[in-house]
């Protein structure tokens, strides 16, 4: 099984003003496409590793042979991350969650505003290449966190299941936004796939603790 680049659910251009065209067409056709190029590449001398999943890869790390493992962990985790993040946007949002996903963003953040203050400033604040995540607790209360990765790591790894994502590193706005991702951030509300972090959120079975399922429930959606 070689890992492929999944097509984009809309057109470059769809996301203007907000996401400029230039911009999706390179970070989609070229980064993106170079992380799945790569891990390919690293996991060419391993077949036993051919029928994994990139979430696989990324959860059982351990088990990649050491020579490969950063390669693994740096392009395996591109690829998965930026699946979610084509998905996280969409050209016709409906600008704000409802029903149980917006009473949770309510008890856990205080309103939704400032929900969107702490995910720009958790964003903003990041120091260079890295993802800002909303997560749930996969045990316990199931309490919705906002979170930070840097490179490529997914916080699925640390048992937080990503309900949003946006992407900070420079690639996904320095041609429109230059060195303003403030701006950035905050322009992205406008283009935030509240749909797809509802039907993420009321997905049954995100807490199951099993990595197969987690890998399987994440990369359907993918
Ligand atoms: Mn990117």
């Amino acid at each position: 099984m070689k890992h492929t680049l999944p097509h984009l659910p809309y057109n470059y251009a769809a996301l203007e003003p907000h996401v400029d065209a230039r911009t999706m067409m390179l970070h989609h056709g070229r980064h993106h496409a170079s992380y799945v190029a790569n891990l390919n590449e690293a996991l060419e001398p391993f077949p036993e590793l051919h029928e994994r999943t990139a979430l696989w890869l990324l959860l059982n790390l351990d088990r990649v042979p050491e020579e490969a493992r950063i390669a693994v962990r740096n392009n395996a985790g591109g690829h998965v991350n930026h699946s979610l993040f084509w998905r996280a946007m969409s050209p016709a949002t409906r600008g704000a969650p409802v029903g149980p996903l917006a009473d949770t963003i309510d008890r856990d953040f205080g309103s939704l505003e400032q929900f969107k203050a702490r995910f720009a400033a958790a964003g903003g604040a990041l120091f260079g290449s890295g993802w800002v995540w909303l997560t749930r607790e996969r045990e316990g209360s199931g309490r919705l966190q906002v979170c930070t990765t840097t490179g490529h790591d997914n916080p699925l790894v640390r048992g937080q299941f990503p309900i949003l994502v946006n992407d900070a590193w420079e690639h996904a706005y320095y041609l429109r936004h230059e060195n303003r991702r403030d701006d950035y951030l905050k322009d992205w509300w406008a283009v935030a796939n509240w749909q797809e972090a509802t039907r993420r959120f009321e997905r049954p079975g995100h807490d199951s603790a099993e990595a197969r399922e987690r890998a399987g429930l994440l990369m359907e959606t993918a």
